[in-house]
């Protein structure tokens, strides 16, 4: 039986990737570990506390109906970045505006980092898998100020570590620093995360496609064009169409896909006209895994890395997954 490797000792050996690695980033994918666990823990006890289900009663900048979990969740990772002190400020999905830590023990971090606590709450309830998605970038503003703006409006190339926690049949953690991507399952026995999945790579071809088919007739024409000549099709060589599979859910249906190939695709719509998704604290973590695993991610148009930010929560379309299957659906679009 081969040594089991906690997520603590793997980032440790990691840390040699980094010859002028202080530690802080260590400490801070440690201390995201650890507030994982902890959410887990709730998610998976939701059901059975009642101040944990259901509607918090108050809505997010987005308009969206929050859920007591997301506010739990949203506390618990504020919380461990405030205490852990590698982290100057953050943003997050639940909160309208960005959050400069003000303690001077705070503001000598070097890094910012932009998350959505809770992705998919509105799953928590029917028992479907929801996620934690990270983006972790070194702060651009002088070390001992204030956080800024400017620290959370950067581009995605410029992300040093993304990753994303999985609430789903098991609770893994997922993350890159540019040097690859490593899959961790959380063991409840030891309460380790421990490597599972080693240099995670998404194969270059798929046969799963993931959109809310809901939307089809009010987004590109090109992609209803692309589901039903290439997705819903018996190819040559092939002897089923590709399995449509849409979980509702981001970080389930992008790690899916990221283990068995195949694209999520999430289009501006006249509902969404810049799309649904939020470009710091979704689309770009996940569009940094993806490519370091070797696939792609973009709006249809631009790739998702190279966008420039101007706006906390900004909106972009959404196409990631499998390199042959994303460059095949953008040269369908209009
Ligand atoms: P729709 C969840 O709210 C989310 O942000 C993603 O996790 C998910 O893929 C998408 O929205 C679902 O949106 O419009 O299909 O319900």
């Amino acid at each position: 039986m081969s040594k089991v490797i906690t997520l603590h000792e793997f980032i440790m050996d990691r840390q040699s990737d980094f010859p002028f690695a202080t530690g802080e980033l260590s400490r801070l994918l440690s201390d995201i570990a650890v507030a994982s666990k902890i959410v887990s823990n709730d998610v998976r006890r939701a059901g059975l506390l009642e101040n944990f289900l259901g509607a918090q009663g108050s809505t997010n900048i987005q308009g969206e109906e929050q859920q007591k979990l997301d506010v739990i969740a949203d506390n618990q990772f504020i919380n461990a970045f405030q205490t852990g002190g590698e982290v100057c400020g953050i943003a997050s999905e639940e909160n309208d505006d960005f959050m400069p830590f003000e303690s001077q023990f705070s503001k000598n971090g070097k890094y910012v980092v932009l998350f959505d606590p809770l992705d998919g709450s509105s799953n928590i309830d029917v028992n479907v898998s929801i996620g934690t998605i990270f983006s972790i970038y070194h702060r651009k503003s002088e070390i001992g100020t204030s956080a800024t703006l400017e620290d959370m409006l950067q581009p995605g190339d410029e992300q040093i570590a993304a990753g994303y926690v999985l609430y789903g049949s098991s609770t893994m953690l997922v993350y890159t620093t540019g040097k690859g991507v490593n899959g961790f399952t959380l063991d409840p026995s030891i309460g380790e995360f421990c490597l599972s999945h080693p240099d995670m790579k998404t194969p270059e071809m798929g046969r799963i496609y993931a959109m809310n088919e809901g939307n089809v007739n009010i987004c590109d024409p090109g992609i209803k064009e692309y589901i039903e000549a290439k997705c819903q099709q018996i190819l040559e060589g092939a002897e089923r169409p590709y399995s449509g599979r849409y979980i509702g859910s981001l970080v389930a249906d992008f790690h899916r896909n990221l283990i068995k190939g195949g694209i999520y695709i999430y289009p501006a719509t006249t509902v969404d006209p810049e799309g649904k998704l939020r470009l710091l604290y979704e689309c770009n973590p996940l569009a940094f895994i993806a490519e370091q695993a070797g696939g792609l991610a973009s709006t249809g148009r631009e790739r998702i890395l190279s966008i420039k930010p101007e706006r906390l929560h900004q909106r972009v379309p959404f196409f990631i997954g499998s390199k042959a299957m994303i460059e095949q659906a953008e040269s369908f679009l209009k």
